[in-house]
């Protein structure tokens, strides 16, 4: 009979051997600040979170939600050293790109998770995680279980690898040894680069998000909710913005660092084009699409709609043609966007 710490260890050394970077164990306990900083910030009022059991808030309080949890597994993967193509970097967001983010489990990604669950199983450990959900705020577990730290733009930094990572939290029913540390933001005092870095003003000065200004908001809701003040400044961004990443001297390292190819994104770079997101077929969506933006967007015609207001600030009259088609044939939402698209390029 393996004791706690024994059975941590083992634990441990199987995420590693499943191809994560980091590994941590942590308490249950709800995650202290988290809903004040929720309810103080602007913009969060479209998860409804002034109501204390919404989603978000309940997603700080593991043990609340999950009342079988006795430990909660943090995860790191790595998603920095992919040589992601420049052409798709233009318009998708690298943690898109490396699919890694709450992938299906008909994938590898999404393998690698189960396999994790599977081990876990052999030891008599029943894992809770939630295959497709949000379930637990994976940022703030991280920090407690001690495998990263803040960056003034929101985002987890794993030493080395930067900001560049996805985490997977895994909340389990059995006793681990746990570790709990402070949260901590490591910037220089005066540095705002990132907050300057962002193309829609999505940051106040303390780096505050309001989520409805982020890129991949705009990029995921609905016609209705798009906010043309937004779309306005996303350039050709269609799913996600790594602006404030890339921009951070936190992630020089990371950047500069050894990259290997990933040969299905170079396929994909080669096909990828707004004008065949515009008229996305089912075939389109099957094999360029879905693959790299399967975790927010159900309804194609948000992708076609994407793609009209990404032409649209592209400045490029090229694109003239085929908004004119779109104006004609798309539905009432894609018209629209053909429309001020057209009126931009003009
Ligand atoms: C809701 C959500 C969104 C929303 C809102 C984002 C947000 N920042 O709140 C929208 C749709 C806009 C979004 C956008 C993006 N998202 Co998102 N999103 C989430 C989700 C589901 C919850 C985030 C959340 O709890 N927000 C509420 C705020 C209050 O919490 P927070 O962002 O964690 O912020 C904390 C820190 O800022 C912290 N903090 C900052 N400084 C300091 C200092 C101290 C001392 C302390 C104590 C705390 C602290 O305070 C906050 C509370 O703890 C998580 C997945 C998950 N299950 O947790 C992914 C997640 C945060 N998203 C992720 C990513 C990559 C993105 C995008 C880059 C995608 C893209 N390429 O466009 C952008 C980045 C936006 C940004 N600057 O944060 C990754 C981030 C990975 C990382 N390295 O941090 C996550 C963790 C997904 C994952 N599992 O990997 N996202
Ligand atoms: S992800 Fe892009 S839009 Fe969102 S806060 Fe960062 S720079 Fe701004
Ligand atoms: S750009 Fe500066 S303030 Fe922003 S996260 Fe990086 S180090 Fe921190």
């Amino acid at each position: 009979m393996l004791d706690v710490h024994e059975l941590t260890e083992k634990v441990k050394r199987k995420v590693l051997e499943l191809g994560f970077a980091r590994v941590g164990v942590t308490t249950p306990d709800p995650i202290d600040g988290y809903e004040d900083e929720l309810c103080r910030r602007h913009g969060y009022g479209i998860w409804n979170v002034g109501d204390p059991d919404s989603k978000l808030r309940l997603a700080a309080r593991p043990s609340q939600k999950i009342p079988e949890v006795k430990s909660v597994i943090s995860l790191v993967r790595a998603v920095g050293n992919i040589d992601y193509p420049p052409r798709l970097l233009e318009h998708l967001g690298r943690i898109y790109l490396s699919r890694a983010y709450l992938p299906p489990d008909d994938t590898l990604e999404g393998k690698r998770v189960l396999l994790f669950e599977e081990y876990l199983a052999s030891l008599g450990i029943r894992s809770l995680y939630d295959h497709t959900n949000m379930q637990l705020v994976d940022r703030a577990i991280a920090a407690r279980a001690g495998l990263i730290t803040y960056g003034r733009n929101n985002f987890a930094y794993a030493d080395d690898l930067g900001s560049f990572i996805v985490l997977v939290t895994i909340p389990v029913d059995a006793e681990l040894e746990c570790e709990v540390h402070e949260p901590r933001r490591v910037c220089p005092q005066d540095c705002h680069i990132c907050i300057d870095a962002c193309p829609t003003r999505a940051m106040g000065d303390d780096g505050a998000l309001d989520p409805t200004r982020c890129v991949l908001y705009s990029n995921f809701s609905p016609a209705e909710c798009k906010d043309p003040a937004v779309t306005a400044l996303i350039g050709q961004r269609i799913h996600g913005c790594d602006a404030c990443q890339v921009a951070c001297p936190r992630n020089a390292r990371a950047l500069a660092a050894g990259k290997a190819a990933d040969p299905y994104l170079d396929w994909l770079a080669e096909r990828f084009s707004l004008e065949d997101m515009l008229f996305c077929d089912g075939d389109y969506y099957e094999s360029c699409l879905r693959p790299v933006m399967f975790n927010y967007i159900r309804d194609i015609d948000i992708f076609r709609q994407n793609a009209a207001i990404a032409m649209g600030n592209s400045g490029d009259v090229s694109y003239l043609p085929a908004l004119r088609r779109a104006a004609d044939e798309g539905s009432d939402e894609v018209r629209r966007f053909a429309r001020v698209a057209i009126e931009q390029l003009e």
